[in-house]
């Protein structure tokens, strides 16, 4: 099973990188934003909740995400593996999913970290608003404020990986498909260990 996570700021490419990854290695994927989004058009409890949070460029709390986390990877006994994008975001999110897998076996095989810089974010995600719809994507501050978050809350999670030598630093910066080369490399170098 190889189990990654895709890594990095708002706006720094996961999701559209996660697509190309789940393709060329078979995985299943797992987006937290996407599950979230999903429970906000069916205008769930979960969805509300979840909504209120992500409006202000916040997290949604721990105990929501990782229920629904769980969920999701049960729903999927078949999988060859995972690629998780958009989680974990926080220490406690990671140690749950250690916890989750280490039960079946399993761990993560490598953490990528997509690096671009805030200004660059900015640009793209004010851009993305123009067809998302998305309220988190509409407003400066509030991308300004999800990139905080992100320095505060979730850059720590890398370094909980980097302490066991799972974390790889790839540059977010170029053509869609250039850093989709830059990931190849550096999962196929870790699977070839
Ligand atoms: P997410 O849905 O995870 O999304 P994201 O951080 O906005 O974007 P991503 O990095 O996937 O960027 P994308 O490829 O789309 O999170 C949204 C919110 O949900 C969070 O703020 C939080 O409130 C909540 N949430 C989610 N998971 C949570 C968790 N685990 N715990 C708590 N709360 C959670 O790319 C962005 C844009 O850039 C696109 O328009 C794309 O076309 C463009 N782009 C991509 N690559 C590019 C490139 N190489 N060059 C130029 N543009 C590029």
């Amino acid at each position: 099973m190889i189990n990654l996570i895709l890594f990095g700021p708002p706006g720094s490419g996961k999701g559209t990188q996660a697509v190309k990854l789940v393709e060329k290695y078979n995985l299943v994927h797992i987006s937290t934003g996407d599950l979230f989004r999903s429970q906000i058009a069916e205008k769930t409890d979960m969805g509300m909740k979840a909504k209120a949070f992500m409006d202000k460029g916040e997290l949604v709390p721990d105990e929501v995400t990782i229920g629904m986390l769980k969920n999701k990877m049960l729903a999927h006994p078949e999988a060859e593996g995972f690629i998780f994008d958009g989680f974990p975001r926080t220490i406690p999110q990671a140690e749950a999913l250690d916890i989750m897998l280490a039960d079946s076996k399993e761990e993560i095989a490598a953490v990528l970290e997509l690096e671009v810089s805030e200004e660059e974010i900015v640009e793209r995600l004010l851009n993305r608003a123009k067809t998302s719809g998305r309220s988190d994507d509409a407003n400066e501050d509030i991308i300004r404020n999800r990139f905080q978050v992100y320095l505060e809350k979730t850059a720590p999670v890398a370094k909980h990986y980097a302490k066991v030598d799972k974390a790889h630093k790839v540059n977010g910066l170029g053509s869609i498909d250039d850093i989709f080369e830059r990931l190849v490399g550096s999962i196929d170098t870790v699977l070839a260990c």
